[in-house]
């Protein structure tokens, strides 16, 4: 059995919520840490014990290093899990989390370490096998000449990417080879301030992908498992809006085959916990951009369709046992949709916070909603818009899409402005109905095609 009896959730909102229900059902002990605008959340008057670690800034709450292991100290708790955002992806804080005497419940520091590096992460991903975008292999140098021979042999359009960036933040594309050097340099000087890392590499630029994903669960005894894939092409500047599982028009044979590229780099790279491959789709092929080393906003689409709990999953791992199971035993089955409920107008998409005078929720068979919502519940205007996750599951997508209908028409939030009005709006567009889209798509539909 687990050697976890306690954990700490470093987080708020509904991920924290989900984490308190996965510790309650493995019978482990909650030690809940909030910000004073937080005082309210669901999960803290769940939780077996809470402790407030600062004023509502995050720098002084939840990316507050010390206060949180003050807090998991003095609540002798076992393992901290961090969630997603904040100090998720932070090696250092994972590094602190074990030097100070407890379980981090992610991957190694090393791990998350080199994925935050994107030019490390390309290298050990080409290393282990993992198809990547035609690029520089590794940083460019300064030499203008050369930067532009290797341009023109991947072939125009190209984009340059800081290697500290990551999520759409430090990229600039370039079409011709007279904007080159200049663009080489503004990315530089951007991604000095931004990252405090001036490295910067070069892909050749896709012009219509889709984003597919791929989760895998890698335990401490070799073993590494995927749970399929993901679409994510739904997303207006780089926040995503809808999520789906499986992919539409991706083979058994394709997810299997990429798939199993990606569990075996977790093997390669001695990878522990859950984690997520970014790939860009075009073309029927795969591209490595990224790794993501924390559990993510639309891991549910993934447990619907696998029956997978993946937070269960990464305390168990984190425990120190062995996967609950093999390559063979996840089977896909059916269809998710998840549609993010963001306290936004759907208009202009400026945050409405506020007090929630009126919340009934959806529901019936295959109708799941992860949310920390409540009625009376006041959205602070400090932190992500996110206000839950609406998620459906039936055994094809035009019965997902159909139950995602009925229940946005059922969920009432009053008081705030949500964007549910444009989650309706897009569940009724023919081009997202038949499935498939690019990155680009949304943006279009709203026209914001820059
Ligand atoms: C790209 C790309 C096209 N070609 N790389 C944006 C976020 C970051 N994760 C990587 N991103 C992109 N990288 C090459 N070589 C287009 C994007 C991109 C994108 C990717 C995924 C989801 C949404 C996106 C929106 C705009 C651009």
């Amino acid at each position: 059995m687990s050697s976890i009896k306690k954990v700490l959730i470093a987080n708020r909102g509904e991920i924290a919520l989900r984490i308190l229900r996965a510790c309650k059902e493995l019978g482990i002990q909650t030690v809940a840490v909030y910000s004073t605008a937080d005082k309210d959340l669901k999960h803290v008057r769940l939780a077996d014990e809470a402790v407030c670690i600062g004023p509502h800034p995050s720098a002084q709450s939840y990316l507050n290093i010390p206060a949180i292991l003050s807090a998991a100290e003095v609540t002798h708790a076992d393992a901290i899990h961090p969630g997603y955002g904040f100090l998720s992806e932070n090696a250092d804080f994972a590094e602190q989390v074990e030097e100070t005497g407890f379980i981090f419940i992610g991957p190694r520091p090393d791990n998350i370490r080199v994925m935050g590096d994107k030019v490390a992460a390309i290298e050990a991903m080409q290393k282990s096998g993992v198809p990547c975008v035609p690029g520089s292999d590794g940083a460019l140098g300064e030499d203008d000449a050369e930067n532009i021979r290797l341009a023109h042999k991947i072939g125009f359009p190209i984009i340059i990417k800081a290697s500290g960036g990551g999520g759409g933040r430090g990229m600039r594309v370039v079409e011709r080879e007279e904007d080159l050097a200049s663009s080489i340099e503004l990315t530089k000087t951007e991604a000095l301030s931004f990252f405090g890392n001036g490295e910067v590499y070069m892909e050749k630029f896709l012009t219509t992908p889709r984003h597919i994903e791929i989760q895998i669960l890698a335990d401490q005894h070799g073993n590494a498992v995927h749970l399929g894939e993901r679409d994510c092409s739904m997303q207006r500047r780089h926040q995503k809006v809808v999520e789906e599982a499986p992919a539409p028009g991706i083979s058994e044979k394709l997810r299997n085959k990429i798939g199993s590229v990606c569990a075996d780099a977790c093997k390669v790279i001695n990878y522990r916990g859950a984690g997520t491959f970014e790939f860009l789709f075009e073309n029927d092929e795969f591209y490595f951009i990224e790794m993501n080393t924390r559990i993510q906003v639309e891991h549910p689409v993934t447990e619907m369709i696998t029956g997978v709990d993946i937070v269960r999953e990464q305390i168990l791992i984190a425990g120190g046992d062995k996967l609950s199971i093999e390559q063979k035993d996840v089977q896909i089955k059916g269809h998710s949709i998840e549609c993010r409920i963001n306290a936004e107008d759907p208009n202009n998409f400026m945050p409405s916070p506020g007090t929630i005078t009126q919340y009934h929720t959806a529901g019936g068979l295959g109708v799941r909603v992860d949310s920390h919502i409540y009625n009376g519940y006041r959205v602070p205007p400090h932190y992500d818009s996110m206000i839950g996750k609406l998620i459906t599951f039936a055994d094809s997508r035009d019965e997902a899409i159909m139950k995602m209908r009925n229940a946005l028409d059922e969920m009432v939030i009053d008081g705030i402005k949500t964007n549910i009005p444009l989650q309706r709006k897009i569940m009724q567009d023919e081009v997202f109905c038949k499935g498939g889209m690019n990155i680009h798509y949304l943006e279009k539909k709203l026209g914001e095609s820059n």
